[in-house]
């Protein structure tokens, strides 16, 4: 059946297209769907040009409705878990979705133990010798793509990598290793072409790096991760405290 495209007096017809693509993915046809169809499809749908379709689509876009992914068409975007984030809790992954009562879950990405790369040894104390176990993950709240966290942890801890579950921390747990204090450093950055496609955000998105350096009790490091995590799906909180008033020195 083909969709409704009325343009009220005056209106130019390629924003009565918008109107009708905006209805179609709120409500309508395209409501469930996280593609559009193809620019043929539409035109014989819409019954119009490709140049309205065009200048239709990219109002989308430009609202932030539609992106586009290269090579694999255009996307519609959908409503996300948005998370609020304290940034002085040492949580993990699983626990903070566990919290906020969304199921989560990971796409593999790499897994392996390696020589360490030179920043991993230095942020990790570790030998230049001394192997690492690193996890690459994707990881998602309810299917949704939250974060990329690539994660390396000294062998000693996780002798068997193997081992190693659905949560990072859990494994370190059961072998008595639970990080519990960490450093963590936050900053904000465009997305590579690789990681939007992994995160599902359009090309040159902005994202939050966060490396997070995690300790034992006895200060030995257990962690060093380097995590992407997408701007548009958390809110790093922090409380604030006033500091306590420096003393003036006396003479
Ligand atoms: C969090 C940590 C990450 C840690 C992971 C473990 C941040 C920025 N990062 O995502 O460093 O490796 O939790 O999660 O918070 P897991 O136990 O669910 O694998």
């Amino acid at each position: 059946m083909p969709m409704t495209v009325e343009a009220v007096r005056g209106q130019k017809l390629y924003l009565a297209v918008v109107d009708a693509l905006r209805r179609e993915i709120e409500t309508g046809r395209f409501a469930e769907a996280q593609l559009l169809p193809a620019e043929r499809v539409l035109c014989e749908l819409l019954h119009v040009s490709r140049t309205t379709l065009r200048k239709a689509i990219a109002d989308l876009i430009g609202e932030g409705v539609l992106f586009h992914r290269h090579g694999a068409g255009t996307f519609i975007h959908r409503a996300r878990p948005r998370v609020e984030q304290p940034s002085s809790r040492l949580t993990s992954f699983t626990e903070d979705m566990r919290l906020r009562g969304l199921e989560a879950s990971s796409r593999e990405l790499e897994r392996g133990v390696f020589l360490p790369t030179p920043e991993e040894a230095m942020m990790l104390g570790a030998g230049p010798n001394e192997r690492v176990f690193r996890l690459g993950r994707l990881r998602l709240a309810d299917g949704s793509p939250m974060a990329i966290e690539r994660a390396a942890v000294p062998l000693r801890y996780l002798p068997d990598p193997d081992t190693v579950g659905a949560s990072l921390y859990e494994a370190l747990s059961a072998r008595g290793f639970k990080p519990s204090r960490g450093l963590q450093r936050l900053r904000a950055i465009v997305v590579s072409d690789a990681d939007a496609e992994l995160l599902g955000v359009a090309r040159n998105s902005p994202a939050l790096h966060i490396q997070r350096i995690a300790y034992l009790a006895d200060g030995s490091c257990v962690e060093f991760t380097k995590s992407l995590y997408r701007a548009d799906a958390y809110d790093f909180v922090s409380e604030l405290a006033l500091s306590p008033p420096v003393r003036k020195a006396r003479r």
